[in-house]
């Protein structure tokens, strides 16, 4: 049997369970996307932006726990697509992104669209490598699929010579499907684990990260029940345990519940399940003192190269968190109960207070209220994506996640992911709604994608929060150079107009009472479309208005 270089890369993505590539085309693998012509199995989504399509491998890696695949021309698009390895490698996302290169022979000419991939991709990849020679296809690129998957998982990218693509090969044997590798916890760490937490009076879990599956999470619920452990998440991690379970207790990411950064900061062990202790999580790196934390701490994490790399923890244990879960779920708490049983109920109820909405805004419209409608009507399984903005702290403290894998969002806060993460949303689970949030700013950066899913029939509906800024970096400038805007203040097109333009249903909300109807009317019609939500500025954050932002500035 002979096969080209690209048949042989659609094959062993097919092989291993690959059935959608993100991307944009280029002539540098023609190869590929002839071979796809005839295998229905796989089907090619074409983006607007390289960018957008890495975002849409990303959320469909997250979606699925196997690589996201993105697939680009060299130069441009593969600089295009870098926004969206950042996001994988950031996350922990498994994503596999093929670049189609230049020639062989024309290598270190700077030939038209040459570039270093290892130089660019490098230090924002588990693994970057050039496949030079067809017969090799199979061995690299299933190793891609281990490599993206084991362990942290992350982005792999794979540079495709275009004459290469061209090569025939003979009787190319493919490797099986991979399984992820994943360490799981030895039974004297989970003795000490055990023996830490009988020895505490404030315990509290983080929990996040990758490595997840819904039965991870159903062992979380177990564990975090029987020894009423309160639980919070990670940034953008929130979907681990029901935000309806008696226990959970708020996120600990941007805009944190101060009432929760004060528990982190009074609790004597944390018990950190699969998040990394990052910038967003530890407000900063100040919730605990670097390197060593007056509080226990208990690091639990998929690659050990992690486990003390800013905190050096009491108890480090390297395990995926399926396996994980699964020991903590089977750990006996003590017959007569635990100690902080009131500290559990207090956080809890901090929790619901924080969570609760102010019915007061500055502007006619109220997120918060939103946020709570959305709360009562959407079904358990809707999935919400978003990029980086204000608008997202509504998001994260209003909305109750209460299934794993409807939040979908990312932890690097990259503006423009949202739209992208929606489609390939859709795309994977057409039964389940998927719902946008996107700030003006935010949506202008990937809002071409609308086509996209007119193409391919994925269905979005974008709640579009305009409030004619850079909210989050005016908040910023407001507190280190009150009173001097530059370069936050944002000219927008008619939104309105721009849905029709794409064949979208739109709606515009002015206040608060117009949403109810709107997102009726926008769900009935089964199809995308846009809410046009208006904010005020001075509603920059749930807490605090610009103009008290601007006064309390130093
Ligand atoms: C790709 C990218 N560029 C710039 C930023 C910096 N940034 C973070 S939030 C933000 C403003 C987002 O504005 P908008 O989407 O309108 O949301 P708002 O804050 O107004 O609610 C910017 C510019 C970023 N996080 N990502
Ligand atoms: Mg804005």
């Amino acid at each position: 049997m002979q096969r080209t270089g690209g048949q042989l890369i659609t094959d062993v993505l097919i092989q291993q369970g690959a059935d959608r590539i993100f991307g944009v085309p280029g002539e540098s693998f023609l190869a590929v996307l002839d071979a796809i012509v005839d295998r229905p199995e796989i089907e090619f989504i074409t983006a607007k932006h390289e960018g957008s399509a890495a975002f849409m491998a990303d959320a469909d890696g997250k979606l699925t726990g196997r690589p996201g695949i993105v697939l680009v021309t060299r130069g441009p698009g593969a600089s295009n697509a870098y926004a969206g390895i950042h996001v994988a490698y950031q996350d922990s996302t498994p994503l596999i992104m093929l670049v189609g290169l230049i020639g062989r022979d024309d290598t270190e000419r700077e030939a038209f669209q040459e570039f270093d991939l290892k130089a660019i991709f490098g230090t924002q990849t588990k693994w970057t490598a050039v496949i030079n020679d067809a017969v090799r296809i199979p061995e690299l690129l299933t190793r891609a699929f281990q490599v993206a998957t084991s362990g942290r998982p992350g982005p792999v990218v794979l540079g495709l010579p275009e004459d290469m693509l061209r090569d025939v090969v003979y009787d190319a044997k493919l490797p099986a499907r991979t399984t992820a590798v994943q360490a799981a916890p030895a039974p004297a760490e989970l003795d000490k684990l055990a023996s830490l937490l009988a020895e505490a009076n404030a315990p509290l879990i983080i929990a996040g990260g990758e490595t997840w599956d819904e039965a991870a999470c159903a062992d979380l619920a177990k564990f975090s029940s029987e020894w009423n452990l309160p639980v919070a998440c990670s940034f953008r991690s929130q979907d681990r345990l029901s935000a309806l379970h008696a226990n959970y207790i708020g996120d600990a990411g941007l805009g944190i519940n101060p009432d929760l950064a004060k528990r982190i900061r009074q609790s004597d062990l944390i018990l950190v399940l699969g998040a990394r202790m990052g910038d967003c999580t530890t407000s900063g790196y100040t919730l605990l003192e670097v390197p060593v934390s007056a509080q226990k701490l208990i690091h639990i994490h998929p690659d050990p190269e992690e486990i003390g790399r800013v905190y050096a923890p009491e108890l480090g244990i390297c395990s995926g968190m399926k396996n994980m879960l699964a020991a903590l779920a089977g750990l006996v708490a003590p017959a007569d109960g635990v100690k902080w049983t009131p500290w559990t109920a207090s956080a809890r109820e901090d929790y619901l207070k924080w969570s609760t909405p102010n019915p007061v805004s500055h502007g006619p419209v109220n997120l918060a209220l939103i946020m709570d409608h959305l709360n009562n009507t959407l079904p358990d399984d809707a999935i919400l994506t978003n990029g980086a903005g204000n608008y997202t702290v509504w998001v994260h403290r209003f909305y109750k996640h209460r299934k794993f894998r409807t939040q979908v969002a990312p932890t690097s806060g990259t503006m423009g992911y949202g739209l992208p993460a929606a489609i390939a949303a859709s795309l994977r689970h057409p039964d389940r709604l998927s719902i946008c949030f996107a700030g003006d700013g935010c949506f202008q950066m990937t809002l071409q994608e609308l086509a996209t899913a007119q193409q391919f029939g994925a269905r979005v509906i974008v709640m579009l929060c305009n409030n004619g800024i850079y909210g989050t970096i005016r908040m910023h400038q407001e507190k280190n150079y009150p009173y001097r805007v530059s370069g936050t203040d944002i000219a927008n097109p008619d939104f309105v107009a721009l849905a029709k333009a794409y064949g979208l249903e739109v709606a515009k909300v002015e206040e608060t009472g117009q949403f109810a109807d709107a997102f009726e009317t926008i769900r009935a019609s089964g199809k995308s479309g846009i809410i046009e939500i208006i904010t005020d500025p001075e509603d920059l954050t749930p807490r605090n208005s610009l103009s008290e932002i601007r006064a309390s500035a130093k």
